[in-house]
């Protein structure tokens, strides 16, 4: 790929993992004052560090990490960056960089300690909040920047469908590009006048559900360039092709469809919307399950097809077959596996009956640590133990590849403990965002503790080996950055691995965007205009309207 695309790649990769470093300190933090065991000092409280915390890992590590892999490739797979595509990807990188330094600046000040959600009536400084904006904006300005990249490569190749990795790079962009909308709305009209002092009140129903209608869309923005590294780096690292051009692309798409219409199921407990909204968006909730499971299917299908090319016998003969000593897939099929129970948890908390039980409690924070922090973040740790290889022309040698062993399997103990016992005690009724561990020393609470799954010391204990492993990963960063040696020639750890994928039976309809896109946008005003319309029509006085003057 051409230097520029290179060097902006590695200025994405290193902001997130700059990121990355003071995120998971602000963890380590955390698991210790939930503990008991540590006193901030004056200057810092719990939620400014829970911000910092969350905003951090969940929004600026994963969102330029993304940037990072998807620019690589996307020039890799389409080919290098015209001068317009490389200027306006540097242009959005600058205004995502500035709003993200400024939003980590308000939120260490203590101006901000609203949450990654900043739910109102928490109010933060209206500059907090203007640097979001400028956040989102940056990500779309390198989104567009990409896309035309890939325009200009279907107006040269007329009638041909793009390569995998452009087509999933694009149906990304979508489902972000429409799930922004929600929060953009919210930040500029109801936000911003509410925090600079404009007006007086602010629709809080309201905002929550714009910030969900983003939200949920969200997470399948961290997880689908992670999906796009099991559909092709996988194959490529057990030797084979990508099981199918077209279940693959349609997985894709109906992410686009069925993630965004589904914000309400994080606000089932809340007044305002009837049942009948929620309903609906559970149902279409179970429906998002579905892609999950052809990717399943389609994995599950490349293990068993490589296994038996290199000989494999019986029903679970190809397991053996499959390339454990290469950290590279190790590291990917851990993070799978974590996905089963973190995906089983998400269909009960989608559950209509059984979220009562769940919402608010820790049992959410585990679940989304077993997602976003297992499944999401170690498929990007095994991505960047080639992708910077890749990037730098080095290569991973003896020491650091045993350090990247250490670090994944650092990584699956600590979440392992951590996770669980947030679960186990969340289902033992403790909350979730608050400092009091021991909730004034009331008998029944105190009970909470008793067991090893059932004790925020497991927490703690889980919450210290993963400090342990992000740091390791850190050194391993540095490392493949400026320490190992140059890789010579064919190396296959400084390779780009992007399997095969044969599109010869795939439907030509599977890329016409704007059949999707409108299907997409029909389901989004099914779900979401007569709620929404409520909602600014039944606000209780002083707080009517969408800008409430
Ligand atoms: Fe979730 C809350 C429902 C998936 C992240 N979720 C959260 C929050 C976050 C989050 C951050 O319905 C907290 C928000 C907050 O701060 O309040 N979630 C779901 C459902 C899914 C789901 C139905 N969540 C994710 C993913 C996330 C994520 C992915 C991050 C990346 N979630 C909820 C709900 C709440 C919620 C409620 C609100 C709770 C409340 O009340 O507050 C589905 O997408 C899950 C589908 C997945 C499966 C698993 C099948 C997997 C299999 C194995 C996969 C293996 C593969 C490879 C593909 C059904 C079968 C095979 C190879 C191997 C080696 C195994």
């Amino acid at each position: 790929i051409g230097n520029s695309e290179r060097k902006l790649a590695l200025s994405n990769i290193a902001v997130a993992y700059v990121a990355f470093l003071i995120g998971t300190f602000c963890g380590l933090i955390q698991v210790f004052m939930r503990n008991d065991r540590l006193e901030l000092p004056a200057w810092l409280d719990y939620y400014q560090v829970l911000t910092a915390h969350g905003v951090l890992l969940a929004l600026i590590y994963t969102t330029f990490f993304i940037y990072g892999f998807l620019i690589t490739g996307m020039s890799k797979s389409l080919g290098s960056f015209g001068p317009k595509v490389r200027l306006w990807s540097w242009v959005g990188f600058f205004i995502t960089l500035i709003g993200t330094t400024w939003a980590t600046v308000e939120i260490i000040s203590g101006r901000a300690s609203v949450l990654y959600t900043f739910y109102a009536p928490l109010k933060a400084s209206g500059w907090f909040y203007v640097a979001l904006a400028l956040l989102i904006v940056g990500t779309w300005v390198m989104s567009f920047a990409l896309i035309g990249h890939y325009v200009q490569w279907r107006r040269k190749n007329k009638g041909v469908l793009s390569p995998l990795f452009a087509y999933m790079t694009m149906a990304t962009f979508a489902l972000w590009i429409i799930s922004c909308l929600g929060v953009v709305g919210a930040v500029l009209f109801q936000y911003i006048p509410w925090a600079f002092g404009f007006v007086d009140t602010i629709n809080v129903e309201l905002s929550r559900s714009l910030f969900w209608y983003f939200g949920h869309p969200l997470v399948y923005f961290w997880l689908l360039p992670a999906y796009m590294a099991w559909y092709l780096v996988i194959p490529k690292l057990v030797g084979t092709k990508v099981f199918s051009d077209s279940l693959a692309r349609l997985s894709f798409l109906l992410f686009i469809l069925f993630s965004i219409p589904v914000g309400f199921h994080h606000q089932l407990g809340e007044p305002g919307v009837t049942d009948f909204w929620k309903f609906l968006q559970v149902t279409l909730t179970f429906m998002v399950v579905i892609p999950t499971l052809m990717t399943a299917f389609s994995l599950f299908a490349v293990f068993e097809t490589s296994g038996r090319q290199k000989g494999a016998k019986g029903l679970f003969g190809w397991v053996g077959k499959l390339p454990w000593k290469d950290i590279r897939f190790t590291s990917l099929f851990i993070a799978m596996l974590f996905f089963i129970p973190g995906g089983a948890g998400g269909i009960i908390n989608a559950s209509f009956q059984l979220n009562e039980f769940i919402h608010n409690t820790l049992w959410v924070v585990g679940h989304f640590h077993i997602t976003v922090g297992a499944p999401v973040a170690m498929t990007f740790m095994g991505i960047t133990f080639w992708l910077i290889p890749y990037l730098t022309g080095r290569t991973l040698t003896g020491t650091t590849k045993k350090l990247a062993f250490v670090q994944i399997a650092s990584w699956s103990i600590g979440m392992l403990l951590m996770s669980t016992a947030q679960h186990v005690l969340g289902l033992l009724g403790a909350p979730r965002r608050t400092q009091y561990s021991h909730y004034n020393d009331n008998p029944t609470v105190l009970g909470w503790f008793d067991g090893f799954f059932s004790n925020t010391a497991t927490i703690a204990i889980g919450g210290t080996i993963l400090f342990f492993s992000a740091m390791l990963l850190i050194v391993i960063v540095l490392r493949l950055w400026f320490l190992e040696p140059r890789s010579a020639g064919q190396d296959m750890y400084a390779e780009f691995p992007l399997a095969e994928s044969d599109t010869s039976a795939t439907p030509k309809w599977l890329e016409n965007w704007w059949i999707w896109i409108g299907i997409a946008i029909a389901l989004i005003i099914i779900a979401y205009a007569i709620p929404i319309t409520h909602l600014i029509q039944d606000a209780p006085p002083g707080s009517k309207g969408f800008i409430n003057w």
